[in-house]
């Protein structure tokens, strides 16, 4: 009985810290080091969540740290990725954007501001009219993803999330663990990519894949936060 409840206490105690961060690209097959190419997010000690969508820190979550990171080059079509510092933990989704860094702009000086974002890559849930709801994003380490082909060469910011769900039954109770980091994209092409959000502004809150219960009863469908995919 000791030992069980000693057990169930630490299990407790993991759950509380079992947060995460996405410090490292992934370029040419390499994992670049922690906080080069992606900048330093407020939370990479304490690795805690953005939960209020409208709050600047929604976009790059810099506000504490004003991070800059040294930006990659990559050629349009290849794939790339982040790292996360600890497996994906909690159950929920995952985006990835893009946004061209506007002329007389760089990477490294651009807050990305505006409306200019579009996405790139996106990992739902699956369901199955009820009976079931799983989460492919679980234990994920990497999370690799195309460069579009035909997306203009240049520099970009990219911007991954994770939205954790777990708690997502009430008002800002989603997670949302977030970074960006710097690219420079080679080879591109004439593409025009969309449909364009901002952060803050793509999301409300109130959406049916944010304010959801996921647990009880269980979703019939889900649906991903944000615009659709552009493939280039
Ligand atoms: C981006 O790539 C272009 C083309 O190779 C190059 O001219 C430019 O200097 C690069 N910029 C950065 C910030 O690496
Ligand atoms: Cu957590």
């Amino acid at each position: 009985m000791k030992f069980a409840a000693t057990v169930s206490a630490l299990a407790i105690a993991s759950q509380a810290v079992a947060h995460y961060t996405f410090p490292s690209l992934v370029v040419n097959g390499v994992t670049q080091p922690a906080w080069q190419n992606v900048r330093r997010t407020n939370n990479f000690n304490h690795r805690g969540p953005v939960q209020d969508v409208k709050s600047n820190d929604i976009r790059c979550y810099t506000s504490e740290t004003n991070a800059k990171a040294s930006t990659a080059t990559v050629a349009a079509g290849s794939t790339i990725g982040f790292v996360a510092d600890t497996p994906i933990y909690h159950q929920g989704v995952l985006n990835v954007y893009m946004a061209k860094v506007p002329s007389g702009k760089t990477a490294a000086d651009w807050d990305g501001s505006g409306t200019v974002w579009f996405k790139v890559h996106e990992i739902s849930a699956k369901t199955d009219g009820g009976n079931t709801i799983t989460w492919p994003t679980d234990n994920m380490g990497t999370v690799n993803f195309p460069v579009p082909k035909s997306v203009p060469s240049g520099e970009y910011l990219v911007r991954i999330e994770h939205i954790a769900l777990h708690s997502a039954g009430s008002a800002n109770g989603a997670q949302f663990y977030i970074s960006c980091a710097q690219i420079n994209v080679t080879g591109g092409g004439s593409g025009t990519p969309g449909p364009l959000v901002a952060f803050p502004g793509a999301y409300s809150g109130n959406e049916p894949g944010i304010l959801l219960n996921i647990y009880y009863p269980i979703p019939k469908t889900y649906i991903q936060p944000g615009p659709n995919v552009w493939r280039g």
